[in-house]
């Protein structure tokens, strides 16, 4: 595989708090060199530019919308950019709201695009249900086509996915509203009952079945907050009880053997909550699973 490395510096989908520092946390921790060792080409394009306002701005309950618009639309382009040469574009965040960017960028390419999407949390609210008016609790909603018009067409279309062919996994925090919107479109939710009840192997198999049927390849948007904040401390919202290491590397690794991936992209990692860059690392050890790192 070649891969093609885009940061995106950007906490504004999270009012600002630090998580702009997430791709220089994860490159200090060495995520070219760990995935080089894999025998991967990689690319490092380096960062899509952010725009720092002036001041706090909110429209009709979103928290920056400007700003979060234009580097998801210039970040769509890069990755369209990236699909089309035939590369697999890893996007490095940076808070969770772009995916709106990365899936825009993806779906240009696939007409059928599956999504595991690896969170506490749902990212399904729209500016009527989202209770913080915070983007990043937005994406998924939008990339199904509900929310903001600005938000639904980045890119310059609509919707990029099909609600049959998404998945989430680790969810233990979901607004009201956002577990309407999953009734009502029938989301298949793998939430922490379904993982102790199950276990994680069995999760896996029965999500990567789910993403694979009908669809032309599997995007991996794998927010950091998904883990336990035992082994993943240095996210924005920690919730408790959450998915352990040795699982996170479980289901990783079998989506790496079940090789439907073509892109990926890993949030919310933010250094100032974090311990050590404990957070950057566990991100890094995960892609490289993520990648195909074995050790036998
Ligand atoms: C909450 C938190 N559901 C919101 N969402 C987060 O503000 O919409 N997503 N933290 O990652
Ligand atoms: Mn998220
Ligand atoms: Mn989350
Ligand atoms: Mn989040």
């Amino acid at each position: 595989k070649n891969i093609s490395i885009v940061g995106v510096p950007l906490d504004l989908g999270a009012d600002r708090r630090g998580v702009d520092m997430g791709p220089s946390a994860i490159r200090y921790a060495g995520v070219v060199a760990r995935l080089e060792q894999l025998g991967l080409n990689i690319q490092d394009r380096g960062d899509i530019p952010v725009t720092r306002p002036h001041h706090f701005t909110e429209t009709e309950n979103h928290k920056y919308l400007d700003e979060v618009v234009a580097a998801n639309a210039k970040l769509a382009e890069v990755v369209s950019d990236i699909m089309a040469e035939g590369r697999f574009p890893l996007v490095l965040g940076g808070d969770h709201c772009i995916a709106l960017g990365t899936v825009a960028g993806v779906a240009k390419h696939k007409k059928n695009l599956g999504v595991i999407w690896f969170d506490a949390h749902g990212d399904l609210n729209t500016g009527e249900t989202s209770p913080s008016g915070n983007i990043h609790g937005m994406p998924l909603a939008a990339s199904l086509g509900y929310g903001h018009d600005r938000l639904v067409q980045i890119g310059g279309y609509a919707p990029k996915l099909k609600p049959e062919n998404v998945v989430i996994i680790g969810a233990r925090d979901l607004d009201k509203g956002e577990r309407e919107l999953i009734k009502r479109v029938g989301l298949k939710v793998f939430t922490m009952h379904e993982i102790d009840k199950l276990g994680m192997a069995r999760v896996m198999e029965e999500a990567i079945a789910h993403v694979s049927k009908n669809t032309d390849g599997v995007h991996l948007s794998l927010d950091l907050d998904g883990l336990d904040p035992h082994d993943a401390p240095g996210v924005g919202t920690p919730v408790i009880g959450g998915i352990s290491y040795r699982e996170g590397h479980l289901a990783l690794e079998m989506l790496a053997d079940a090789d439907v991936l073509c892109s990926a992209e890993f949030v919310e990692v933010n250094p100032i909550l974090d311990k050590q860059n404990a957070t950057a690392r566990v991100a890094v050890a995960l892609m490289s699973s993520a990648l195909g790192d074995k050790l036998l």
